[in-house]
């Protein structure tokens, strides 16, 4: 109890509100220490170091992976649970016909006695972090308590976290109190388990107290409570209220070979290749992608009348297989430089790390189950779900405008989604409320990065089906009085909808993809200019078959005509879809978007 009630008698702040919630999480969970987490390197290489000693992660060869480690979960914690994700708004209708909702005095009741004494044995961990730059006007505060020493290392590559956040905090500063413990209280004398999870598990919301309480995963997207929890779903609901967006959104800056600027944001779902494209390396001579951005964007409007885009994350946490150097060069650069995370990827036997898709197999290997793997073996070395955790400024191409608080303006927005047919590789939208549109019924084949199975076509609106912390409907609409309240629309930015996948008759992919994907840029950067050549369908702007840049490029000129085109038939199969999916929100569906269903329905000829 000594520990305890060092952590609680002499706390590195006077915040009479943080203090008190301190207090009622340590009588409520009853842990053995309670640290507070100060971001130094000295706390990285303790808490590195006692989890390589306690066999939670493993210590990778340092010439090769200098100050990284490698950790197994459990086999059952891999990756987001949405079944067990709760928005508990006090109205159900404010959660919307796409989120699990519960009445948040009842939710209340069952987490708080999950949450009696299941720290016991453990230390509680205190982390004060910053969404954004700490120098901000409005820095968005948060503070973690945790009982994973796991999540604090990953809290201190993906936030700006420790001391220098309390001391900007002072005694009354706003923060989002964010709860999160693994479930897994020590009985005196009983041995722990490298990674310590529950069965039952539950990632809950209190939009409107702007709360966060997370039990029983140590998963990422589930214990590092900054990064989904806050920054897309409580702070989607905070947008809402205070007229901005919170965007499951890539940020990108590329240069032309005239040296002119674009910034350019993109919204995919989990694991399709938003931290391959805002790391993108032109093919295309004269072109330059800088990063600023691979998960989350937080987009107002600055006193220019336009909206500006900044990432609030300050690590990447990117899906590990498929990414090599020929597929995110930048990626691979990024992690040779170190001090990062690997969760569930192959250990090989010179300590090395390796996954699917990083060239050929090496004869031996232990994979993301601690078991011995070799290219016979059942099944892949790595999870299809596994991470690299890595500090954002290790990149080799970020942008300089990184920690600039108020962002980049944008000047156009990629909607994607993963479909073998229908969805034509670019399509421009004619204006604002159409891009809604687009993104109000973006739709993707499922993948990894949730349970559950994988391959499922699913509308995934605006690549946030699992993250709009309030009612979807609510949040379309949104959407359009963005727009509205430009003061000038020529200053929104335009908006694509893209996809890399589709497929010809025979299943392989129409476009290369990856570092070729830059010709699509181009051909979003020449709309820009008024130049690029489009017709128009009605889907909205394709590229006319020459005006996307093939050259030096092998790419059969009949595939990139498939890619492109708009397959009348294929889109009136779609339209039943759609008018199921905009049924689901009743009156919350904002007008507009019926009137855009009913034109588009018009175009294809269908009434
Ligand atoms: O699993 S995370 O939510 O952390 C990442 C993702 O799914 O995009
Ligand atoms: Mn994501």
């Amino acid at each position: 109890m000594d520990a305890v009630k060092t952590g609680l008698n002499q706390p590195p702040t006077q915040h009479p509100r943080l203090l008190d919630w301190v207090k009622e999480v340590a009588e409520l969970t009853t842990p053995d220490r309670v640290v507070w987490c100060d971001g130094s390197d000295e706390e990285w290489d303790r808490l590195t170091s006692e989890l390589v000693a306690f066999g939670t992660l493993t210590k990778l060869n340092e010439e090769k992976r200098p100050d990284s480690f490698l950790a197994r979960t459990d086999p059952t914690d891999v990756a987001r649970v949405e079944e067990r994700t709760f928005i508990c708004s006090h109205d159900k209708a404010d959660a919307g016909p796409t989120n699990n909702w519960m009445d948040p005095e009842q939710m209340r009741g069952i987490m708080t006695d999950l949450y009696r004494g299941c720290m016991k044995g453990r230390t509680m961990y205190i982390i004060p972090f910053c969404m954004g730059p700490i120098e901000a006007e409005n820095p968005m505060f948060g503070v973690e308590i945790t009982d994973s020493a796991y999540v604090v290392a990953s809290m201190h590559i993906m936030t700006r976290m420790g001391s220098k956040v309390l001391e900007a905090m002072g005694d009354d500063a706003q923060f989002v109190p964010a709860l999160h413990s693994v479930g897994a209280p020590l009985e005196p004398g009983q041995t722990d388990v490298p990674w310590p999870s529950n069965e039952t598990k539950y990632i809950t919301h209190f939009p409107e107290d702007r709360e966060i309480w997370s039990f029983g995963s140590g998963y990422g997207g589930n214990s590092l409570l900054g990064k989904k929890c806050y920054s897309l779903r409580i702070g989607s609901a905070m947008g809402r209220d205070n007229g901005w967006l919170a965007e499951h959104m890539l940020i990108l800056r590329l240069t032309s070979p005239e040296g002119k600027v674009y910034h350019i944001t993109g919204a995919f779902p989990s694991a399709c290749g938003k931290t391959n494209l805002a790391m993108l390396e032109p093919t295309i001579p004269g072109w330059k992608v800088e990063t600023l951005g691979d998960d989350i964007a937080w987009l107002r409007y600055g006193e220019d009348g336009r909206l500006w885009a900044m990432n609030p994350e300050y690590g990447l946490f990117g899906v590990a297989p498929g990414t090599d150097y020929k597929t995110n060069p930048n990626a691979m650069r990024t992690l040779e430089k170190g001090h990062s995370l690997y969760t569930n990827v192959a250990l090989t036997d010179d300590g090395d790390i390796w996954w699917e898709g990083m060239g050929e197999a090496p004869d031996h290997l232990i994979d993301w189950h601690g078991n011995d793997w070799t290219p016979n073996s059942k099944g892949p070395s790595s999870h299809p779900n596994s991470r690299f955790c890595t500090p954002i400024k290790q990149c080799p191409v970020l942008a300089e405008q990184y920690d600039d608080p108020r962002g980049v303006p944008i000047d156009a927005i990629l909607f994607g989604g993963r479909r073998a047919s229908t969805i034509p590789l670019v399509t421009q939208a004619r204006d604002w409320v159409h891009g809604v549109y687009m993104g109000a019924t973006l739709s993707s084949e499922t993948t990894a990065a949730a349970t559950g199975k994988v391959g499922v076509v699913r509308r995934d609106p605006m690549a946030m089906l699992p993250f709009i912390g309030y009612n979807a409907g609510d949040y379309f609409n949104h959407w359009i009085s963005v727009g509205k309240a430009a003061d000038d629309a020529q200053k929104l930015p335009s908006v694509f909808y893209v996809n890399w996948f589709r497929r010809g008759e025979d299943g392989r992919f129409l476009w290369p993809g990856f570092g070729e994907n830059a010709r699509v840029l181009k051909w979003v950067v020449e709309r820009l200019e008024g130049r690029g050549e489009a017709v128009e369908s009605p889907i909205g702007f394709v590229p006319t078959p020459g005006a996307i840049d093939i050259s030096g490029l092998d790419t059969d000129p009949e595939d990139l005509a498939a890619s492109v085109r708009v397959d009348v038939e294929e889109w009136k199969e779609e339209i039943p879809l759609v008018e199921e999916w905009f049924a689901k929100f009743g009156d919350k569906l904002p007008a507009m978007l019926w009137a855009e269903l009913d034109a588009l329905k018009q175009r294809l000829g269908m009434n």
